[in-house]
C-alpha cells in the first residue's frame, strides 16, 4: 500500500507493516497532537483489514436496565439513583418478560443486560432476571453484567468469581459486556469510582470468565481527567491479559459525555480525538480481533468514518439505551437494519450481520423476526510478537 506518513511515525510504520507490537512509549508518542490523525487512520487501517477484511459488523440487539439503582457514586455517571429519588426504578418481572417479548417480536439475537447495585437486591434477583428471558426467549443471547457488577455478587454471596458466573451460566448467560473497566490506573479510577473493583478484580474476573469459556467484551472511558499514558497504559494491560487467555473478542473506545455527571465541566472529546483514539486503540492491541465504534456514544457520522480508522463493528440497532441518553447523548434510540447496512456500505464495506459472539445470522426474507445463526466468522487474528 503506498501512502507517506508523518516522518515522526517511520518507526511506528515499519513495526506495523512488519507485524510487530508497539510499546508503550509508541503509544504515547501517537497521542501527541502534532501526529496527524489521518496517518494514524491508514496505519490502523492495514491492521483492521489484515484482521478482518472488509467486512463491517453490526447486530440486532437491546439493552435492559433492570435498575438504576446504585451503592457506587460514580464521578462520570449520569444513569445512577439513590432509592428515594424520584428518577430510582427497579423493574418487575413482567417489565422484563414485556423487554423481551419486545427484543423477540423486532428479531433481536442480544439483549445487552447492565445495570446498577441495588442494595436491597438479592444475587437470587438478578439470576432470576436471567432465568425469566432465558425461559422466555431461550434463543436470544444475553450478554450481562459487568465486572463490577460481578464483584458486587461476589461481595453479596461470599462466592468465588468461578461459583458466581457458574450460577448466571446455569440461568442462561452466553457472555460478558465490555463495561466497568473505565481507566485502570490508580492515579485516575481512585478519582473517579474509588469504591467500586479496582483493575485487579476487573482482570481477574475476565481472566475466570475466559477460563470457563465466556467470551468477554473489553471498554476504556476516556476524555475525562486521563493523560495519554493512562489510556495507553490501559491498552496495554487489556493486550497483557488477551495474550493469556484470548477471550476478549471486542474492545470499545467509550468517549465521555459529560452532561449530568459530576464532571460537567469538562469537554466532551472531540470527533478527531475520538478518531485518534480508535485508531490507536487498533494499533496497540494487535491481538484483539474487533473494534468497536459504538454510534450511540460517538454520534453516527463519527462511527461511520470510524470504519476507516480501525473499527470493525457498529454494534448493534439498539433499544433502550439509557447510560449515555442520560449523559447527553443525542443520537437516536434505534436505527434500522437498513440504515446500518447503508451507513457501512457507503464507506465501501461489506456490511455483516453477526451475533453476539461473531457468527453470521440467516434471515428468513419473508419474515424479519425469524432468524438462525450460521457459521463462525473466522477472524484472522494471530499475536503477533
Ligand atoms: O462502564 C458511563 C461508560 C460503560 C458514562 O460490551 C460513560 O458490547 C461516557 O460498557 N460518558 C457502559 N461513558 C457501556 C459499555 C458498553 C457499551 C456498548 C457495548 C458494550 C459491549 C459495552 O459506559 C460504563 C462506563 O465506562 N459510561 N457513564 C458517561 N457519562
Amino acid at each position: 500500500m503506498i501512502f507517506t506518513v508523518d516522518p515522526k511515525l517511520k518507526a511506528i510504520r515499519e513495526k506495523i507493516e512488519a507485524g510487530q507490537r508497539l510499546t508503550l512509549e509508541d503509544g504515547i508518542l501517537m497521542y501527541d497532537p502534532e501526529v496527524p490523525v489521518n496517518d494514524l487512520g491508514q496505519l490502523a487501517n492495514i491492521v483492521r483489514e489484515r484482521i478482518n477484511g472488509n467486512y463491517a459488523y453490526y447486530n440486532i440487539n437491546t439493552h435492559l436496565n433492570a435498575t438504576n439503582i446504585c451503592v457506587y457514586r460514580c464521578t462520570f455517571c449520569a444513569f445512577r439513583s439513590d432509592l428515594r429519588s424520584d428518577k430510582g426504578y427497579a423493574m418487575s418481572d413482567e417489565q422484563i418478560i414485556a423487554r423481551g417479548q419486545e427484543a423477540s417480536d423486532n428479531g433481536c439475537t442480544e439483549m445487552h443486560i447492565v445495570g446498577g447495585l441495588h442494595h436491597q437486591r438479592k444475587f437470587e434477583w438478578y439470576v432470576n432476571i436471567l432465568k425469566l428471558l432465558k425461559d422466555h426467549f431461550p434463543k436470544i443471547h444475553l450478554k450481562g453484567w459487568t465486572a463490577v457488577e460481578l464483584n458486587w455478587f461476589e461481595f453479596l454471596t461470599k462466592k468465588s468469581t468461578r461459583e458466581v458466573l457458574e450460577a448466571l451460566q446455569e440461568a442462561g448467560l452466553g457472555s460478558l459486556p465490555g463495561g466497568g473497566a473505565e481507566i485502570f490506573h490508580p492515579e485516575v479510577r481512585d478519582q473517579i469510582c474509588e469504591h467500586k473493583a479496582d483493575s485487579r478484580n476487573w482482570i481477574e474476573i475476565h481472566r475466570v470468565a475466559h477460563q470457563m469459556g465466556i467470551k468477554s467484551n473489553c471498554t476504556m472511558l476516556y476524555g475525562h481527567i486521563e493523560k495519554p499514558f493512562h489510556r495507553i497504559d490501559h491498552l496495554i494491560r487489556l493486550r497483557g491479559l488477551q495474550d493469556e487467555t484470548g477471550g476478549f473478542q471486542t474492545f470499545i473506545p467509550l468517549a465521555f459525555h459529560p452532561e449530568n455527571t459530576g464532571l460537567s465541566h469538562i469537554k466532551k472529546p472531540t470527533a478527531m480525538m475520538d478518531l485518534r483514539t480508535m485508531a490507536i486503540s487498533r494499533l496497540m492491541l494487535d491481538n484483539v480481533p474487533h473494534i468497536k465504534a459504538y454510534w450511540i456514544m460517538l454520534g453516527i457520522g463519527t462511527a461511520q468514518t470510524a470504519l476507516s480508522y480501525g473499527a470493525d463493528d457498529l454494534d448493534g440497532t439498539v433499544r433502550h439505551e439509557l447510560i449515555y441518553h442520560d449523559a447527553g447523548a443525542t443520537t437516536p434510540q434505534l436505527l434500522s437494519v437498513q440504515r446500518l447496512e447503508e451507513l457501512i456500505r457507503e464507506t465501501g464495506r461489506e456490511p455483516i450481520e453477526r451475533d453476539t459472539i461473531y457468527r453470521r445470522v440467516n434471515r428468513d426474507a419473508n419474515d424479519f423476526s425469524s432468524w438462525e445463526i450460521g457459521e463462525e466468522i473466522t477472524a484472522d487474528c494471530a499475536a503477533v510478537s
